[in-house]
């Protein structure tokens, strides 16, 4: 890395109104997201002289006015004339494109808002930008006005002690079709950024109110603090490892910690940039964490011979891992340029992760032994599940794929046009046999509570002959052999009552569907109905509806009085005919479809009320009692 850029050393490329005319191309958007971009740039250049080992402090102001600063005590941006352009350094920096972001190699000043677009970008969207330098004892400045127009040449201004750089900038509003920053978006980047640069301290100042909140971050544990922030609400199985080494293609840091969850939480970084694709550091990251758990279980007969190896997922249950790498020259590809494509990647962090990890179990044996113990059960877990799903898959082929016997299908064969209810209980099962369509609708009820706690799991799953049922009547199998294309229904309809019981099966079903079939979430198939709450009724002339504020309308309207107000507890309550009127009937009927935020949603309230820590779940009950509405008891 050279010690001394002066400003010879600043490639010069091209001009900053081709940012003005299309700001997406260099910050993405135009819209919120956009607009902190703009700090992001910023701080990823104060972030970039923390990594090269020259700053410790970063300051982001966010004034009333508009205005953002960052201050920083890096280096300072260099002044001296710049032999290309004539111009001060400073001044090439923020009006020349690219000029900030790379330097001729060498260095790992790479990162960058939108992959290192450079300072010069902010200045383009800026309407008023000043620049101030602490350099040479000296303080200098330069302020630039409508998009990165120079006022006036750099001075110096007064003297300085240390150095470092201040950057001000008012985002122009006929850029941005907002100019708001949002203070959470701005804390969490700025906290993910003190978590992945070890030891910088970073502040926000939000000025904009009558009373100056203030934030600090500083994590002298770097991305193993990180990995002690996810955890916290979770069960932990052994302490977190942690290793950072710096080798000829760059710096490898990873941290990990197994959780008594089902779950994997695995993050990847290259140059403080998040890969959500993953990549060359990922790949070398997974192969040496399976190759280090079997050499160690077989070494320790803590797989017996007989034992199969763990598969690559037997050692991702309940993993949280960040892998953080920091090169000269990372080249990221893929769909949305998140993934790291540099292959001596692989192997660095195959390396130093895989003989870091090898230690820290061979130093660490109980820790060493939970983790193996963790793996251990998701391998029969797997091995469970596959035996459990060929019994399933078997029983089906020998009796000619006979379908469940509570099943009412359809005489259709068309999906496009099938529809399966899955209904809750019995007697409401009778009623929608009764009350459907038969020749497009088909019927599955399904008795009591289907799963609980532990049954979220593939191998319990298929223990449970309701999911057995409905996964037959699907067609499309499951874990392993899941083929969505083989579904028989294209509307999958679940239909429970509208009390606390119905809202606690609906969200079981929601996250079975989530965890198990997500693609048949994701193909847009999965529908709840929408059952009314109540009948308001006046002579001959019903009304069903469905929500609080439409019965009062109603009731207004129609001077309708209590007495003639039913309120439905269960779709048991309605005959066949009513059932299919209000719920089924497809012209009339109102369906919600499912989407992945959904079901996500409704595996985060599963995981908080289900895991096996006690004060989530607690906080979370708590929170959500007030809002709990008609709850029946
Ligand atoms: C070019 C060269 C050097 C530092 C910087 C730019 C720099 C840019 C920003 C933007 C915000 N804060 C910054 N701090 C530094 C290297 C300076 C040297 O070699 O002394």
């Amino acid at each position: 890395m050279s010690q001394n850029y002066d400003a010879s050393d600043i490639q010069v490329l091209e001009g900053l109104s081709a940012v003005r005319k299309r700001p997406g191309m260099y910050i993405g958007t135009t819209d919120i997201a956009g607009l902190h971009h703009l700090i992001w740039e910023v701080v990823d250049n104060a972030i970039d002289e923390a990594m090269a080992g020259y700053c410790k402090n970063i300051i982001v102001v966010l004034h009333k006015d508009g205005a953002v600063s960052v201050d920083d005590d890096g280096r300072g941006i260099p002044v001296d004339r710049h032999e290309k352009t004539g111009k001060s350094a400073l001044e090439t920096v923020l009006t020349v494109l690219h000029a900030g972001g790379k330097f001729g190699g060498g260095g790992y000043k790479v990162s960058g808002g939108l992959h290192g677009v450079g300072v010069s970008v902010v200045n383009a969207l800026s309407t008023k930008l000043i620049a101030e330098v602490r350099r040479n004892n000296k303080l200098y400045r330069q302020e630039y006005r409508n998009g990165g127009e120079p006022v006036s040449e750099i001075a110096v201004v007064g003297e300085a002690v240390g150095t470092g750089t201040v950057i001000t900038f008012y985002p122009d509003p006929q850029i941005f079709k907002v100019i708001e920053f949002d203070i959470n978006t701005v804390l969490g980047r700025l906290r993910q950024q003190a978590y992945l640069t070890k030891g910088v301290t970073i502040k926000l100042i939000d000025k904009r109110f009558d009373a100056d909140f203030k934030y600090e971050f500083y994590f002298e544990g770097g991305v193993k603090s990180y990995i002690q922030h996810i955890n916290h609400n979770k069960e932990a199985i052994g302490q977190i490892f942690y290793v950072e080494k710096e080798a000829q293609e760059g710096i490898i840091e990873v941290a990990l910690q197994y959780t008594g969850t089902f779950l994997e939480n695995v993050f990847t970084y290259a140059n403080n940039i998040y890969t959500q694709e993953g990549g060359m550091h990922l790949t070398g990251f997974r192969s040496s964490l399976t190759r280090v758990l079997n050499s160690y279980a077989r070494n320790n007969n803590l797989l017996k011979e007989k034992d199969q190896n763990f598969s690559a997922e037997d050692v991702r249950e309940g993993l949280t891992a960040i892998v953080s790498v920091k090169l000269p020259d990372p080249q990221f590809e893929g769909q949305t340029k998140s993934k790291l494509g540099n292959a001596e990647m692989r192997t660095a962090v195959e390396t130093i992760f895989g003989d870091a990890f090898e230690m820290f179990l061979e130093e660490n044996p109980k820790d060493a032994h939970a983790i193996v113990s963790k793996c251990s059960l998701a391998q029969r877990a797997r091995l469970a599940a596959r035996a459990a799903r060929d019994t399933v898959i078997r029983k089906g082929v020998l009796e000619g794929m006979t379908l469940p016997g509570k099943l009412a299908d359809c005489s259709s064969k068309d999906p496009e046009e099938c529809e399966l209810f899955i209904v809750e209980g019995d007697s409401a099962g009778g009623s929608a046999k009764q009350g459907r369509k038969r020749e497009i609708q088909a019927i599955l009820p399904l008795r009591g509570k289907i799963l609980n706690t532990e049954q979220i799991r593939l191998d319990k799953i298929l223990e449970n002959n309701e999911i057995k049922s409905l996964v037959i009547a699907l067609g499309t199998s499951i874990g392993e052999t899941f083929d969505v294309s083989k579904i028989r229904y294209h509307k999958v309809i679940i239909m429970t009552d509208a009390d606390v019981d119905g809202a606690h099966i609906r969200t079981l079903l929601l996250t079975m569907f989530y965890r198990h079939f997500p693609e048949i979430i994701e193909k847009g198939y999965l529908y709840v109905a929408q059952p009314p709450l109540y009948k308001l009724s006046k002579g001959k002339q019903a009304w069903y509806v469905i929500t609080d504020e439409e019965k009062e309308e109603i009731c207004k309207r129609e001077e309708i009085t209590n007495q003639n107000i039913q309120r439905y507890k269960g779709l048991g309550e309605m005959n066949p005919q009513q059932l299919w009127e209000t719920t089924m009937d497809q012209e009339t009927r109102s369906l919600i479809r499912i989407a992945v935020a959904d079901a996500e949603l409704a595996d985060q309230v599963f995981t908080t009320l289900m895991g096996s820590e006690v004060a989530p779940r607690k906080k979370f009950i708590q929170t959500h009692a007030k809002s709990v509405k008609n709850l029946d008891l």
